[in-house]
C-alpha cells in the first residue's frame, strides 16, 4: 500500500485544529499520513508528539541508559530501560522472590540469612531508599550496585555480571539508616549513614537518657572488588550526637577524601505528644538551623590503621571525641529543616535543600577547608567545631517550596525537587560552571510542574564526575488523577523530563506508573557501560561463588544419586526438555541434599525447578549450579517441575518424588 505524505503546513493546521502550538516549535520534513491521521484522533499537541518520538523504542532497540533504582518497602531494586522506562527486572534483594528462585531454596537463602537479626530472627522485607552504583574515579563502572535497607539498617551488594544479589550486612549497631548507600569515588567504601538517633547497638535506654546515651552512627563499609563483597573486619563506623543525620553524599575531584551530611533535629526533640510534648514534626523544627555534617575520611581511614577506635559488637568505632581530637568532624549550620545533600561533578560545592526553606544552599569546600584552617571555631553542646555559616556559604538560591534533592548535567544546570511546588527546578551554578550556560551563574532558569509531589530527582550519570544531560527523572510521591483509577493505593509517578536543550525548554515526556512500592532514589547509567552475562560464563557456574561449583555435574551421564546413612545426595542435570533423573525415590526423614546444573548455553534457555508442597523453587538460567537441602518430612507422592515455559514440550519437564512413610 502506497503511504502518502502530509505536507509540513496541513499537518501544523492539523495540529493547530486541536491545540495551541508553542511558537518554539518548528516542524520540518513529512509525516505519514496515517499518523497524522492518529494524531489528529487523538488531538495530540506537539509537545505530545515530541514526547513520543523521543521515548518510543521500536521492537528490537534497547535503550540507551539504565536506571537502577531503589523498589521502596518492597525490598526490591527495579531495572528500567531510559527513555522507553520499559521495566526490565525487578531484582530480589531484602524480599524472597520467587521468579529469580531468591530465598526459596537455594543460595539465596543464604544470602538473606546474612541480613537476618543477629539473634537469627528473620528479616524478609527492607525500605530501600538510595541505590548507588560503583565508581571508578568518580565515574560509573558498571560492576556493582548497592542499597540501603532504611527499615533495619542494613546493606546489599548486587554484582551487574547477572543482576542479583550477592551479599546482604545487618548493621551490628544500628537498628535503622537512611543516608546509604553512597559510595566514595573508587569504591573504597560503601556509606551507610544513620538516621533516627538509638543508643549504639539499640540497646535499651529511657528518653530521659537522650543526650547522655542515644548516638547517631556512619557506617564506612569496606568494599573488596574482587571478592565482590564489603568486608566488615575491615570496616569502621563514628559515633555522632543524637541529631538525625539525613541524605549523604562523597566528596569528588576537589573534594576527595571528605564526605557530607545534612541533619534534622538538632533540637534532640523526642517527642511524647500524648504526654502534652510538642510532636515531632513541630520539636524537630524549632530551631532555625541544623548542621551539615562535614567528615575527613581519609582521616577517619588513617585513625582506624593506627588503632584509635573501640570495638563494639565486632565494628570498630572511631569514638566521638576522638573524630573531634582528630579533625574528623566539623559542622556547618544549615537552614531549617534540611533535606539531601548533593556534591557537584567536580567536588567544588555542596547543595543542601531546605524542605522548610525556599532556598537551596550551596557550600563552598574551598571555604570550608579555609574555616577549619583558619581554626578558632566555636563547637556544639558535644564539642563538634562548627563554621559559621557565612563562612562555608558560596550562594543560596531561591527556587520554591520545599526543595529536596539535586542532581546536575553537562551544561553547568542543575535541578532540584521542589516536594510542595511539585515542580523541578532548572537553576544555574556559578563558578567554574558559570561558562557552560547562558545564564548568570546561581540564577532560576525554569519551573517544570511535576504530577505530584515529587521526591528525588535523577539524572543520566548524574552524580558522576562528568553528568550526561539528556534525561532527568523525576521520582513523584503522589499520581493523584495521572492513572485509570485501580483502588484507593495510588501507584508512583516516575516522570521522564527532557533536559537537552538549555534555558527554559525542559519538556515533561513519559509517566511511568509504579505499581509495587515507593522508590525514593535512582541512579541512570549509560547502557555500555554494563557488562552482563549473556548466559553463566561456564557449565556449573555458582553465582554465589561466581565460579564452577565443585558439585556442578556436566553431563547427564554423571547425574546420580548415593545414599550415606539417612542422608540421600542428588546430582542432577537439567536441559530441554527434561530432569536427569526423573525418579527420587527416598524415605520420610531422609536428608536431601540436591544439587542442580543446567548445562543449557543458548541465551534465555532458563529453566525452573518447583518441588510441589516443600516451598522450593529455583530458576536455573543457562549454565548456572544450585544446590539445596532439607529434610523430607512428609511423606507423599510429589511431583517436581519446570516453571519456565522453555520448550514445546515444557509440560513434560518433570518428575516424580517418591517419600515412602
Ligand atoms: Cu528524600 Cu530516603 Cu532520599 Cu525518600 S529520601 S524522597
Ligand atoms: Cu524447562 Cu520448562
Amino acid at each position: 500500500m502506497k503511504r502518502f505524505l502530509i505536507p509540513v503546513l496541513l499537518l501544523a493546521f492539523l495540529l493547530s485544529a486541536c491545540s495551541q502550538p508553542s511558537p518554539a516549535q518548528q516542524t520540518s520534513g513529512d509525516i505519514p499520513a496515517d499518523a497524522a491521521a492518529v494524531i489528529a484522533e487523538r488531538g495530540l499537541t506537539p509537545d505530545d508528539v515530541y514526547a513520543a518520538v523521543k521515548t518510543y523504542m521500536p521492537t528490537g532497540q534497547t535503550d540507551p541508559y539504565i536506571m537502577i533504582a531503589s523498589g521502596g518497602q518492597s525490598g526490591q531494586v527495579l531495572v528500567i530501560g531510559v527513555p522507553s522506562m520499559r521495566i526490565l527486572k525487578i531484582i530480589g534483594v531484602f524480599t524472597p522472590e520467587p521468579w529469580q528462585g531468591y530465598g526459596y531454596g537455594g543460595s539465596s537463602d543464604e544470602v538473606l540469612k546474612g541480613g537476618y537479626m543477629p539473634d537469627g530472627s528473620a528479616l524478609t522485607w527492607g525500605d530501600t531508599h538510595h541505590p548507588n552504583l560503583s565508581e571508578t574515579k568518580g565515574e560509573y563502572d558498571g560492576e556493582f550496585a548497592f542499597i540501603n535497607d532504611k527499615a533495619n539498617a542494613r546493606l546489599a551488594v548486587i554484582s551487574l555480571r547477572d543482576f542479583e544479589t550477592k551479599q546482604i550486612v545487618k548493621n551490628p549497631n544500628a537498628i535503622n539508616d537512611h543516608g546509604g548507600a553512597f559510595v566514595t569515588p573508587n569504591t573504597e567504601y560503601v556509606i551507610e549513614g544513620p538516621q533516627y538517633a538509638a543508643p549504639i547497638g539499640w540497646e535499651y535506654a529511657t528518653l530521659d537518657e537522650y543526650q547522655e546515651k542515644y548516638r547517631g552512627l556512619i557506617t564506612f563499609w569496606k568494599f573488596d572488588r574482587v571478592e565482590g563483597r564489603v568486608d566488615p573486619s575491615q570496616s569502621f563506623q563514628i559515633e555522632l550526637p543524637p541529631y538525625w543525620q539525613d541524605l549523604c553524599d562523597a566528596g569528588k575531584g576537589v573534594s576527595d577524601g571528605w564526605f557530607f551530611c545534612n541533619s534534622f533535629n538538632v533540637e534532640m526533640a523526642t517527642g511524647g505528644v500524648e504526654l502534652g510534648n510538642p510532636p515531632f514534626e513541630a520539636g524537630t523544627a524549632r530551631g532555625d538551623t541544623d548542621y551539615l555534617h562535614i567528615f575527613n575520611w581519609k582521616k577517619a581511614d588513617e585513625a582506624v590503621q593506627a588503632g584509635q577506635t573501640e570495638t563494639i559488637n565486632g565494628m570498630k568505632v572511631i569514638r566521638l571525641q576522638t573524630a573531634i581530637d582528630e579533625g574528623i568532624l566539623y559542622f556547618t549550620p544549615e537552614p531549617k529543616s534540611p533535606h539531601g545533600s548533593d556534591v557537584t561533578p567536580g567536588g567544588e560545592y555542596v547543595v543542601v535543600g531546605g524542605k522548610l526553606d525556599p532556598h537551596v544552599t550551596i557550600y563552598s569546600f574551598a571555604k570550608i577547608q579555609e574555616a577549619i584552617q583558619a581554626g578558632g571555631l566555636s563547637t556544639d553542646v558535644f564539642g563538634v567545631p562548627v563554621i559559621p555559616l557565612d563562612s562555608s556559604t558560596e550562594a543560596q538560591v531561591e527556587l520554591g517550596l520545599g526543595p529536596l534533592h539535586t542532581v546536575f548535567d553537562d551544561k553547568g544546570y542543575a535541578y532540584t525537587s521542589l516536594f510542595l511546588d511539585s515542580a523541578v527546578a532548572r537553576w544555574t551554578l556559578g563558578g567554574p560552571y558559570d561558562d557552560k550556560n547562558p545564564e548568570p551563574g546561581w540564577t532560576l532558569v525554569q519551573k517544570l510542574g511535576v504530577h505530584y509531589n515529587i521526591g528525588h530527582i535523577t539524572a543520566a550519570e548524574g552524580d558522576t564526575a562528568s553528568p550526561d544531560g539528556q534525561y532527568v527523572v523525576a521520582l513523584n510521591k503522589w499520581s493523584s488523577d495521572r492513572f485509570a483509577n485501580v483502588g484507593p493505593l495510588l501507584p508512583q509517578n516516575f516522570q521522564l523530563i527532557d533536559i537537552s536543550r538549555t534555558g527554559d525548554q525542559m519538556k515533561l515526556l513519559y509517566d511511568m506508573p509504579i505499581g509495587m512500592a515507593e522508590p525514593h532514589y535512582a541512579q541512570i547509567i549509560k547502557a555500555d557501560k554494563l557488562k552482563p552475562f549473556e548466559v553463566y560464563p561456564e557449565v556449573g557456574w555458582n553465582p554465589e561463588t561466581m565460579s564452577v561449583d565443585p558439585n556442578a555435574v556436566t553431563t547427564p551421564d554423571q547425574a546420580r544419586v548415593e545414599r550415606r546413612g539417612n542422608t540421600v545426595e542428588i546430582w542432577m542435570v537439567v536441559v530441554r526438555s527434561h530432569y536427569t533423573p526423573e525418579r527420587i525415590e527416598i524415605k520420610k526423614g531422609d536428608h536431601v541434599i540436591w544439587h542442580l546444573t543446567s548445562i543449557e548455553r543458548t541465551r534465555d534457555a532458563t529453566h525452573g525447578f518447583a518441588l510441589s508442597g516443600y516451598n522450593i523453587n529455583l530458576s536455573l538460567e543457562p549454565g548456572e549450579a544450585q544446590t539445596i537441602e532439607f529434610d523430607a518430612d512428609m511423606a507423599g507422592t510429589f511431583t517436581y517441575y519446570c516453571t519456565e515455559f522453555c520448550s514445546a514440550l515444557h509440560l513434560e519437564m518433570v518428575g516424580y518424588f517418591l517419600v515412602e512413610p
